[in-house]
This record gives C-alpha cells, sequence and structure tokens, in this order.
C-alpha cells in the first residue's frame, strides 16, 4: 500500500487531468475492474446496457452524455453491493458504412472495422466501467451466424414468411424499408420521399404478437418513459369494432369492410375501395371503357401519393365513381362504388362503408361530389341550442361524438355504446358480420436488397421450394464485395457473385440459388443483449444459464429516437424466444431511461449547421472527467443539454478542488472517526444517505451538487475549523472520492490512490451512514403577533416556509391572540420567525 501522506509530498500538488488519465487508464486495463466472468454465485446481479453505437466516425457529443448518465447507474450498483454486468459492442451492419464505402470505392468491411477501431479507442479513454471482455460486432460472421439461426427458427414457426406485397420503396436507396423507417412519409435514412412498390419480400409475422406487445406495456408503465409507452401504444394502433359484409352487384362474394361504428350502418351512403386493392381492379373489370380509362389513370397518381398524405385530411378529396353498387345488409339500399385514395389497401380490408355524416373525410368526400349525408345518431356536441343536430352537409363538420340512434329502424333510440353491440349481434345472428379487431401495426419487413447485412439463410431450388440452410452450414458468409457492383439498383448486389449464389440444394441435391437480400440491421439488434451473456459461445446463440442469471436487463440507457423500432423489435424477439422456451421472461428491458440531446446555441449539432462541437476537442480541452460530469450535472437526464448553457471548465475546477481536498488529507486510513468533528461529520453522513435514493430516481444533477456542497463543508473545515488531520476530513475525502466514481472516474481513483487505498475505488462499497449523526437537531422557532413573541416552537432545521407557517397559525397562543381579528399578512423566515400582522374586522 502506498501512502504519500508521510512521504512529504509537495505543497503545490497539482491536478493534472492528463497526466491523471495516463496513470489510471493503463492500470484498468491490467486490473480489469468490471470484468464478470466468475463473479460470486450468493452475490445480486445488475444487468445495466447502453444502447450500443453505429460505427459512423468517431465518438460525438451524443455518445458522451448517453454513455456517462449510463455508467452512473452501473457504477452506483457495483457500490451497491452487486455484481454488474455492463457489456459494449458495436451495431456494425448497415446503409450508412455501405453508402459512405460506396462513395469512396471501399469495401464497407474496411470501413467499419476502421470506425469500430476509431470508437473502441475513444470509448477506452471515455472510461465507463465496461466488461471489455465481452465485445461484440456485429458485422462478425461469428455474431450474425446467429441472426440466421434466429431466422430459421422463425421460419420453422412460421413466423418468418415471404409474401408480394406493395411495400414502401426508397427510389434513392434503391431499397425496401419498414413502416417503421418512413417518418413523415420520407426515409428514415436519406429523408426523401418513399413510394410504393409491388414486390416479393421476407416478413417478421410481428402482427401476431400484437395484442401481446401491447397488452405488456401495461406492465412497464412504472418504469419506462410514459412518452414511449404511448407511443408504441399508438404504433401498434388496437381499434376494436365489426367486419360487416356487403353485396355486390354481378359479384358473386360479398365485400367485407372494416367499422368501428358498426352503430352508423343506416347512414352509409356510399362504399369506398382503395385504388391499389386488388379489388378495385377486379370491380373496374366490369364498368365502361371510359371509367376503366380513368381508373387506370387515377392509379397512376394515387401509386406516387405517399401513405401520409393520403391519410391527410386536408387534402383535397379525390377519386373514380366505378359504376358499380353495393347493397347495405340491413336496408337493401343501392350504394354507389367509389375508388378514392384516403382509403388504404392494406388497412381492414381495403375497402370501406362510407357515412358522411359521422366520418369527417367520407364527408369531405361526399360534399366534393355530392353524394347524399344522411344523419344516424343525434349528438349532443353537433346540437343547436334548440337540440336539433346541426346538419354536417351545410356545416362541414361530421358528427363524431356520443348521442343517440335515429333514422335506423329498430335501433332508433339506443345510444352510440348501446348500438355498437346490439347491430353487431344483429348482424352476426345473420351472417353478415363479426366484431373484429385491426391493428396498425404491420409486420415487420425484414429483406434489403443492400450487400452490407446478414444473408438470409434460405436456397431456393426449382424443385423443392425454399429450402432452409441446414443449422450446421451457418454462418451464411457475406461474399468478398470486391468484383461487386454495390451501387443501389433495386435488386441485391450479391446475386452476381455468382459462385456464392450457386449452390446445390440441401435437400435435392440439385441446382438452387442462395437467397440473395440481407436483413434488416434491427434485426441484429432485436436480440444483441442475449448475446453479452455468453459472446464467445460458438455451440449457441447465448447460453440459457447465463439468461437466467443476467437476464432481463435491469436498466436500459439510450435515446427516444429508438422508442418505436428497436425496443418493438427486441420486444417481439424477447417473446418469441420466450415462447420457444430459450428464456423465462417475456420483456427484455426492465426499465428504460431515455437520455435528452446534446444541443449547441438551441439546436441539433450538425456540420452544415456549423454549430458542431468535436467530443475529442472537450476532451483535450477539458479531459474525460470533466466532460462526463458536466453531462451528469446538466440537469435531469431526460432534459436536452445545451452544450452553450453549461460549463465544463467550471466542471474541470470543481474537480480539481475536490482532488485537492482529498490530497490535503493528513490523518492515515486506520484512524478512529468516531472522534472526527461533528457538524462535518453530519454534512458527509447525510450526503451518504440521500445519494442512492437521488441516484435511484436519476437525479444526477441534484446528487452533483450536493457533492459540491459536500467538498465546500470539508475545505472549510481544513482551512478554518477542524484542520486536515482530523479524522472528520477524512471520512468526508473518502465519501468524495467514492461519489466522484460515479462521475469522474479518473479523479476519483486519483483521490482513492492518495487517501491510502488500492485501486479499484469502483470496487469499494457506499457506506451505510451512522444512523445517530442524521437525527435532526432541533431549532426555536419565534413567533410574533403584530410584533409581540407569542410563541416558542421546536422546529426542524430544514423545515420550509408553508409547514412553519401552518403550525404558527395553529398555535393556541396565537390563536387567542388572533382571536376574531383578520390576518393580514404573514412572513415567514424559516426556520427562526415567523411575523404575523393583524388588523380588526370590518
Ligand atoms: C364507418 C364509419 C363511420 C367509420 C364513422 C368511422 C366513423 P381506426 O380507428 O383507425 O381503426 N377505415 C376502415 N378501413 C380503412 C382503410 N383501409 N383505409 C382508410 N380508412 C379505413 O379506423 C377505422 C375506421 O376507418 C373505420 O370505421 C372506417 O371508417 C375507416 F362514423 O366505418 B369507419
Ligand atoms: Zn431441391
Amino acid at each position: 500500500m502506498t501512502n504519500e501522506h508521510d512521504t512529504g509530498r509537495s505543497d503545490e500538488a497539482r491536478y493534472d487531468f492528463r497526466a491523471i488519465q495516463e496513470k489510471w487508464l493503463p492500470v484498468w486495463e491490467q486490473l480489469k475492474p468490471f470484468a464478470t466472468n466468475d463473479v460470486p454465485a450468493d452475490r445480486p446481479r445488475k444487468y445495466v446496457l447502453d444502447m450500443f453505437p453505429y460505427p459512423s466516425g468517431d465518438l460525438h457529443m451524443g455518445h458522451a452524455e448517453a454513455y456517462a448518465l449510463g455508467d452512473v447507474i452501473a457504477r452506483f450498483w457495483r457500490q451497491q453491493g452487486f455484481s454488474v454486468l455492463h457489456p459494449i459492442g458495436w451495431d456494425a451492419f448497415g446503409l450508412p458504412a455501405e453508402n459512405a464505402a460506396i462513395k469512396r470505392g471501399l469495401d464497407p468491411r474496411g470501413w467499419t472495422y476502421d470506425n469500430i477501431a476509431q470508437q473502441k479507442a475513444s470509448m477506452r479513454r471515455y472510461a465507463p466501467s465496461f466488461d471489455w471482455d465481452r465485445v461484440i460486432q456485429t458485422c462478425d460472421p461469428e455474431y450474425y451466424r446467429w441472426n440466421q439461426w434466429l431466422f430459421l427458427k422463425l421460419y420453422e414457426k412460421g413466423l418468418a414468411y415471404r409474401k408480394a406485397s406493395l411495400v414502401n420503396w426508397c427510389p434513392f436507396d434503391q431499397t425496401v424499408l419498414a413502416n417503421e423507417q418512413v417518418v413523415g412519409g420520407r426515409c428514415e435514412r436519406c429523408d426523401n420521399l418513399v413510394t410504393k412498390k409491388k414486390l416479393t419480400q421476407w416478413y417478421f409475422r410481428i402482427t401476431e404478437y400484437a395484442d401481446r406487445l401491447l397488452d405488456d406495456l401495461a406492465g412497464l408503465e412504472a418504469t419506462w418513459p410514459s412518452k414511449v409507452i404511448s407511443m408504441q401504444r399508438n404504433w401498434i394502433g388496437r381499434s376494436t369494432g365489426a367486419d360487416v359484409d356487403f353485396r355486390i352487384e354481378g359479384r358473386e362474394q360479398p365485400v367485407s369492410v372494416y367499422t368501428t361504428r358498426p352503430d352508423t350502418l343506416y347512414g352509409a351512403t356510399f362504399m369506398v375501395v382503395a385504388p391499389d386493392a386488388d379489388l378495385a381492379a377486379e370491380l373496374v373489370e366490369g364498368s365502361s371503357a371510359e371509367v376503366r380509362e380513368r381508373f387506370d389513370a387515377y392509379l397512376e397518381r394515387v401509386r406516387g401519393t405517399t401513405e401520409m398524405d393520403r391519410l391527410s385530411t386536408e387534402r383535397e378529396k379525390t377519386g373514380v365513381f366505378l359504376e358499380r353498387y353495393a347493397i347495405n345488409p340491413v336496408n337493401g339500399e343501392r350504394l354507389p362504388i367509389w375508388a378514392a385514395d384516403y382509403v388504404l389497401a392494406d388497412y381492414g380490408h381495403g375497402a370501406i362503408m362510407a357515412v358522411p355524416a359521422h366520418d369527417q373525410r367520407d364527408l369531405d368526400f361526399a360534399r366534393a361530389f355530392g353524394l347524399p349525408v344522411r344523419v344516424v345518431v343525434e349528438t349532443s356536441s353537433g346540437a343547436d341550442a334548440d337540440g336539433v343536430s346541426r346538419d354536417p352537409q351545410a356545416t362541414g363538420e361530421a358528427l363524431a361524438g356520443d348521442g343517440v340512434l335515429v333514422n335506423s329502424g329498430e335501433f332508433d333510440g339506443l345510444s352510440k355504446a348501446e348500438a355498437i353491440q346490439s347491430v353487431t349481434a344483429r348482424l352476426r345472428e345473420q351472417g353478415l358480420g363479426e366484431p373484429a379487431t385491426n391493428f396498425r401495426l404491420r409486420d415487420w419487413l425484414i429483406s434489403r436488397q443492400r450487400y452490407w447485412g446478414t444473408p438470409i439463410p434460405i436456397i431456393h431450388c426449382p424443385a423443392c421450394g425454399e429450402v432452409p440452410v441446414p443449422e450446421d452450414q451457418l454462418p451464411v458468409e457475406l461474399p468478398s464485395a470486391e468484383g461487386l457492383d454495390l451501387q443501389p439498383k433495386g435488386t441485391s448486389p450479391l446475386g452476381a457473385a455468382e459462385e456464392w449464389v450457386n449452390v446445390s440444394c440441401p435437400s435435392c441435391g440439385g441446382d438452387a440459388k442462395r437467397d440473395t437480400d440481407t436483413m434488416d440491421t434491427f434485426v441484429d439488434s432485436s436480440w444483441y443483449f442475449l448475446r453479452f451473456l455468453s459472446p464467445h459461445d460458438d455451440t449457441q446463440a447465448f447460453d440459457p444459464a447465463e439468461a437466467k442469471k443476467w437476464a432481463p436487463v435491469d436498466q436500459y440507457v439510450g435515446g427516444v429516437t429508438h422508442a418505436i423500432l428497436h425496443l418493438l423489435y427486441a420486444r417481439f424477439v424477447t417473446k418469441v424466444l420466450n415462447d420457444l422456451g430459450y428464456i423465462d421472461f417475456g420483456e427484455p428491458f426492465t426499465a428504460l431511461l431515455n437520455q435528452g440531446m446534446v444541443l449547441m446555441d438551441g439546436s441539433a449539432m450538425s456540420k452544415s449547421r456549423g454549430n458542431l462541437v468535436r467530443l475529442s476537442d472537450q476532451l483535450d480541452e477539458h479531459g474525460v472527467d470533466a466532460v462526463r460530469l458536466t453531462m451528469a450535472f446538466a440537469g435531469p437526464p431526460e432534459d436536452d443539454i445545451d452544450w452553450a448553457d453549461v460549463s465544463p471548465a467550471g466542471s474541470a475546477k470543481f474537480l480539481a478542488r475536490a482532488w485537492r481536498v482529498g490530497d490535503d488529507v493528513t490523518s492515515a486510513p486506520d484512524v478512529d472517526r468516531t472522534t472526527g468533528d461533528a457538524a462535518l461529520r453530519r454534512v458527509t453522513h447525510h450526503f451518504l444517505a440521500d445519494a442512492p435514493s437521488l441516484v435511484e430516481a436519476f437525479k444526477f444533477n441534484v446528487v452533483v451538487a450536493r457533492l459540491m456542497e459536500l467538498v465546500n463543508a470539508t475545505r472549510k473545515a481544513i482551512d478554518t475549523g477542524a484542520g486536515a488531520a482530523d479524522p472528520a476530513v477524512r471520512e468526508a475525502a473518502e465519501t468524495i472520492a467514492l461519489a466522484l466514481n460515479l462521475f469522474a472516474p479518473y479523479t476519483a481513483e486519483d483521490m482513492w490512490q492518495r487517501l491510502g487505498y488500492e485501486p479499484s475505488v469502483a470496487l469499494a462499497q457506499w457506506p451505510a451512514p451512522d444512523a445517530s449523526l442524521l437525527v435532526e437537531q432541533s431549532v426555536t422557532s419565534i413567533i410574533q403577533v403584530d410584533g409581540k413573541v407569542r410563541d416558542r416552537l421546536e422546529v426542524s432545521p430544514r423545515i420550509d416556509a408553508e409547514e412553519l407557517e401552518a403550525l404558527a397559525r395553529a398555535s393556541q397562543a396565537v390563536q387567542r391572540t388572533v382571536a376574531d381579528r383578520e390576518i393580514v399578512n404573514v412572513i415567514v423566515r424559516a426556520p427562526r420567525v415567523v411575523n404575523i400582522a393583524t388588523r380588526p374586522r370590518a
């Protein structure tokens, strides 16, 4: 043990963050304080996970925030006696690498691994408490082999399938996109408008889990941000109503429509089919040549329209009358059938009964094309003063609210809710309809026509059809990019890798071809948290025994940008693996913390905006610890941080001050602390008592503020009070080092050594506070009425003004004095004085 306190250290020992960083980084690399390979079986465990980075360029300020905050939690649980698994890896496949490589004429492989190397070096210096023996990189065949395994498991269960359908197509990236990757009608990656294209693609049947994905959100309400929960709820979008069958003149089969308002069936005045639905094409075959021509032209236009626009209520309504008629099952009315783009082909049945009086989009359409409007629910919200519903035809406003049925035969007089029940029951009796549930959620489109991803482990055989690659032949390695044209062109570049594509069928041995698509990279990240549990296992995707010990993740930390996509997919895959018996839990992430963004001058940082703050510059100038501390101190972790408003220089100054406190201590580690200065001890022990619950509530900034108070109190004790040799000063300094371990690991480690301990401070335990030092002493509070002392109350020194005023007003003596006079003013100076002013009642 080194104890520099006896060795005549220099008086002007200086805090030098560069020297400290250089000193401790290699020590930690040797020591591996965060290794988790053999942790004691009987110690409780926590799994803290930060979303893994995408290796495009070096780490940036956003990473610096996320990893600083996640590390507070990981380090905290270690101090609280837990074995903590805190791994890191790289989410390394995907378009950005591929596009960057194409631009530079490089192999995406080299570009990606170079970036990983750079990020890894920066990450090590940044010193989150990662277990570096568990790093995974999703573009390693050792990793993506298990993506392929997962695909095959889903395929066996019928949860992975191929179908031809209209898909989102990015004309710029020349690839399909999942619904989740279309943001406001635009490609999430390149921001170009997304169009639709009919293609045969691979899907994961996430819709089969829609109910569970929705219902299980209830169990996350206490530990996930409510915003994320409601975004997921909306995305899944469960809607309940009824399917109603309409007979079509000149067609054998009836057409089903989905409605959430079966109560409005008598108000249906026309039917609308999606122009791009198969039904529309079929119906128009029975129409005149002129209509067919108009329809074809219309369809052409619709194809170029985004889904967003189609659903917009602002847009002018367009459509084509198909000269065909449907029959309303309840009253036999003939309803004209139109094709219009506000009805979507892939929701419900791609056709609707239009009820213009009660549905705004139907009303807009009816008004545009002169179709009848019939009110069937008298709503109170749409009523005049005399109780008569306003005419939607005239006002242009549909009556959407609650009300009583009219013009609806035997159902007249029922409330909306009653009528929904009764009409549905009647339809069911007559075999004309049934209750139905629909989801906004679509199956997850996972195939991509791009190079840099996991090959889909399927072989297409002319004789046998789709043949899964046998598990013992995994991984299907991605062929070298050499000689391949990676330019996006709508078909996968892998098709040109002839040696790779042409194989013999695993089933019949005949000539066959590999599937040339690659998987969406969200497949990679849908289960990566399990791979960390046994990252080097080459016999299975993850070890179920390790999953039992560590999983699910206790605390997940990452950006809110992943509120839907990644989190939904990971929840889905977890449920599938649960059903398949590999794991015994159904939710991957027990708790979730979304950190805010790091802004500069009020807006997101970007090169083009010219407000980019480079992390490496900040680290060079202020040091790792100051940057990390600044991230924690800036405010609640969920809030955005404007780098223009914070002071890493101030953080560095504080760290130097804290470090010097440790350096000043002259007592030995084994000194009897109970003999120390009581006032300072009380401050220290209050801090020891309060910090853990503050950390658990993610109030990191409050912990830092309290720590600053502790440093000040200690400084004062050294300079003007008990002195550097007092045991209470040592106790305070050690507490400071332990707390700094959460935010500023280099400074903490260095202090710890100067205080006479071996590394690592990260493994030292948080001491229990001494309860006797937490007992509040009371102070005497003087209560005056009109300038005369009337009572004295013994109160807590921490009492707040409101509480003290209430006590004063409740005092017998005060009440007697005030009697029937009126209190006009109360001035409270907690905890010492309350002044009550009165006057006679008027
Ligand atoms: C008649 C009706 C009357 C409707 C009324 C609403 C109000 P959610 O809640 O999103 O499930 N709809 C059904 N399929 C559609 C499709 N493919 N494209 C566009 N709209 C479609 O909405 C269900 C309602 O949206 C359905 O209920 C249907 O209009 C329409 F006063 O039927 B409703
Ligand atoms: Zn075959």
